[in-house]
């Protein structure tokens, strides 16, 4: 199985980038931001929950979030070649939750694979896409707290797949075509 996870901080463009990939490898795609603005969409109690949290540009916490991924991981994940995470994980709690629910399928992750962009482009990136997607999270101050975030808690995820060897890190600087053919050399060194 290729399990892939897709890193990287806000606006660095995972979910663009997970949907050409679950396309062209026949990957399960797995967002938890966008499993968690689906129950928000449908005012469930963890949409309210989850919204309390994204509002403010903070994280859902970590037992609300492996909760899902247990939930999901495994309905239907047997009929595709593997697993693309986009999103997840985010801590490095999630990072160890992730590695036991594979660990207990006698899997494991493939690749981490980091898209590094600086955060002025992240910002305009952001700022543009707050015009068209009504996203509670994509303001101004809520935009700068999730890179303080994702400097002081996803960054050392990303280190913990760095000292197991399975850490790539790919330009997400160019259009969404160049970023993909640097993501897809990746995925083919693993397969
Ligand atoms: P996510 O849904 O994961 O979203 P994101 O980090 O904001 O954006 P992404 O990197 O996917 O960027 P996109 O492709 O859209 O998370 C949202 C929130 O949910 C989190 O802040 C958190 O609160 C919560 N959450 C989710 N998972 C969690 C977890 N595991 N634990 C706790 N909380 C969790 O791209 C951004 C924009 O750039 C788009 O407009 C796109 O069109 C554009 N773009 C993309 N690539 C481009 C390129 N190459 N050039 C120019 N523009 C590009």
């Amino acid at each position: 199985m290729l399990n892939i996870i897709l890193f990287g901080p806000p606006g660095s463009g995972k979910g663009t980038q997970s949907t050409m990939i679950v396309e062209k490898y026949n990957l399960k795609h797995l967002s938890t931001g966008d499993i968690l603005r689906l129950e928000i969409k449908n005012e469930t109690e963890l949409g309210l929950l989850a919204e309390s949290y994204i509002s403010k540009g903070k994280l859902v916490p970590d037992d609300v979030i492996i909760d899902i991924l247990l939930q999901t991981i495994d309905n239907d994940s047997k009929s595709y070649k593997g697993i693309i995470l986009d999103g997840f994980p985010r801590t490095l709690v999630q990072a160890e939750a992730l590695e036991e629910m594979l660990k207990a399928r006698n899997e494991d992750v493939s690749v981490l694979i980091e898209i590094q962009v600086d955060e002025d482009l992240l910002l305009k990136r952001l700022l543009a896409r707050s015009e068209v997607s009504g996203r509670s999270d994509d303001n101004l101050v809520t935009i700068h707290k999730r890179f303080e975030i994702y400097r002081s808690q996803s960054l050392p995820a990303c280190d913990y797949y760095k000292k197991l060897n399975k850490y790539v890190a790919v330009d997400g600087v160019g259009t969404v075509d160049e970023v993909f053919n640097r993501v897809s050399a990746v995925i083919d060194s693993h397969i």
